[in-house]
């Protein structure tokens, strides 16, 4: 390296536009430190001891692989089979139209969900909508009603923004006892995505909002009419109209060829297959405001429009359902997010919640989007609990469900459960899912 791009490097470390060391910049130091002290004990090494005689080749190497095809749409290796979307495991649906589908976040390395792996939430299947014929239109109390071709949207200024994605309906088949096994069932309603589109902004900019106007509704185009009603300060600040995620234009299950988005918000708002967006004055109370995605209360009362996701993190690794090799160094990994901010800081904890230690932030570390954590780990082969918890920069501490039992009714399959999840690993090195059990 020339030392004009070290020092290029050299500004753009950690700490240059706040004038002062970010937190991700002092637990890493603290991440290298304490691994560095695991090395010294000669616990780092996880592969087995090379044999002396040279490595064989292999025949693979003698001939030639396979030819590169003229056009195709690249899959993943197929040793890799195993990492796909599931549904429940826990109870059996008898339809095949209103379900969820979940990630496998115990095989994701990063920030980023693949296209394929997106977590799935439809009430109504999927269906399969030609862009050429799809309309979207922006209508009631605008100045000018406006109706918009596919070819029309991608033409406006465009946004291209990270943020997670999560289901509010995330957990909640787990939360005073154990029903699912791994991290992808008690989880997996959650992604991370690039989403590209228009601002919802932008398009009003030319509708013309009414003086009047405080609540939009959104309406997507499949069987079930899914529709919400979303404040018009939500809609002017970062929605997103989106036609393309990851790279690529939406996959038809997320809702081709567009649909909203609401940054930090349950996925239950950021409608698919978007067809219409109406400016009125108060909310419409719809199916999914009053029957569906509402919470309960102490003393019987249902709130109502509570969107905003709060902070919550999750170990994915290791996670219910592995096994661990015997003692000796892991690495303890997971995903942390907020829909009020940024994450500011993951604690861990290896003894149930009774000592904690702060873990690394890898970055980019974004607004309303998946934080990947990291924390050294030793294990000595005797029972342990493993937890994390989320703090964001509103100073909000990710609760447990004993905290959240103080202020809501816990009865059933509730919506919004961001408590801390905790992972027993037994002196046999199997690791369990112990929701409200530790
Ligand atoms: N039109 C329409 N939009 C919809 C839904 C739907 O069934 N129909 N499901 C909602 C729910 S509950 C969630 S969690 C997200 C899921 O988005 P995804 O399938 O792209 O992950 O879409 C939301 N938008
Ligand atoms: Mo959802």
């Amino acid at each position: 390296m020339t030392s004009k791009s070290s020092e290029k490097t050299g500004s753009q470390s950690p700490g240059r536009e706040e004038g002062g060391r970010r937190p991700e910049a002092r637990s890493r130091r603290n991440f290298l430190r304490s691994s560095a002290a695991l090395a010294g004990g000669g616990m780092l090494a996880a592969g087995t001891k090379a044999a002396a005689a040279p490595l064989a080749i292999p025949s693979i190497a003698h001939e030639t692989g396979r030819p590169i095809p003229e056009s195709v749409y690249g899959m993943p290796s197929k040793f890799e089979a195993h990492v796909a979307r599931r549904r429940t495991d826990v109870f059996k649906n008898r339809q095949n139209w209103s379900d969820w589908s979940m990630s496998p976040l115990q095989h994701q390395p990063g920030i980023i969900t693949p296209n394929g792996l997106i977590f799935e939430r439809h009430h109504a299947g999927i269906p399969d909508i030609d862009p050429a014929t799809h309309r979207l239109v922006i209508h009631g109390m605008v100045r000018q009603p406006l109706e918009f071709r596919m070819e029309d949207l991608v033409r406006y200024p465009s946004v291209s923004r990270f943020h997670f994605h999560e289901c509010s309906g995330n957990g909640l088949t787990d939360w005073l006892k154990p029903a699912s096994t791994t991290v992808q069932q008690t989880h997996g309603l959650l992604s991370g995505v690039l989403w590209t589109g228009v601002l919802a902004s932008t398009l009003f900019e030319e509708a013309g909002v009414d003086p009047r106007g405080k609540w939009a509704l959104f309406e997507g185009a499949d069987s079930a009419g899914h529709a919400r009603s979303i404040p018009l300060e939500k809609v002017m600040d970062d929605t997103i109209i989106a036609y393309a995620m990851n790279g690529e234009r939406l996959r038809p299950e997320n809702g081709y060829p567009v649909r909203a988005v609401m940054p930090g918000w349950e996925g239950n708002v950021s409608i698919k297959w978007l067809r219409r967006i109406k400016v009125g004055d108060q909310p419409w109370h719809l199916r999914s405001e009053t029957a569906r995605y509402t919470d309960p209360m102490p003393g019987g009362k249902w709130r109502q429009f509570s969107m905003v996701m709060e902070a919550k993190s999750v170990i994915t690794n290791p996670s219910g359902g592995m096994d661990l090799k015997g003692p000796g160094f892991y690495e303890i990994t997971g995903l942390a997010w907020s829909g009020n901010g940024k994450i500011r800081a993951v604690d861990v904890s290896v003894d149930g919640g009774k000592t904690w230690r702060e873990a690394m932030l890898e970055g980019p570390v974004m607004d309303k989007c998946l934080t990947r954590f990291k924390a050294p780990w030793e294990w000595d082969g005797k029972p342990a609990v493993l937890m994390s918890r989320a703090v964001d920069s509103m100073g909000y501490v990710q609760p447990t469900v004993k905290d959240l039992q103080k202020t809501r009714a816990i009865v059933g399959f509730v919506q919004h459960h961001n408590a801390i999840q905790p992972w027993t690993v037994n002196a046999k090195g199997e690791v369990r899912n112990a929701i409200g059990q530790a």
